[in-house]
């Protein structure tokens, strides 16, 4: 998997309004009505991760989430770092 280039990532975080870019990774704070709401999306979102072989470094503090994608493999931003992005939005709701 390609990194994007700097260009690729603009275009696509057009698409992704809510997140926020950082050198080599993408972030968002998901809030949520309580954990349960919480850990039940990160359970859903958990599956998908695994189905991609894509994985997100998050941290939950009880309706929070705050979540950080970045492509260890390849250094910085890919294509599945947005697509995984856009799943956990729609999953969000
Ligand atoms: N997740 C993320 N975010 N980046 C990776 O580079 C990555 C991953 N690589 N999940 C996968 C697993 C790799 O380590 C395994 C061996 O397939």
């Amino acid at each position: 998997m390609a990194k994007l280039t700097a260009a690729e990532i603009s275009e696509h975080m057009k698409a992704l309004p809510k997140w926020e870019r950082g050198e080599d990774r993408i972030k968002r704070t998901f809030k949520f009505k309580d954990f349960v709401e919480a850990f039940g999306w990160m359970s859903s979102v958990a599956l998908v991760a695994e189905r991609m072989n894509h994985h997100p470094e998050w941290k939950n503090v009880w309706a929070t989430v705050e979540v950080e994608l970045s492509t260890h493999d390849a250094g910085g931003l890919t294509e599945l770092d947005m697509k995984l992005a856009a799943a956990m939005d729609v999953l969000a709701g």
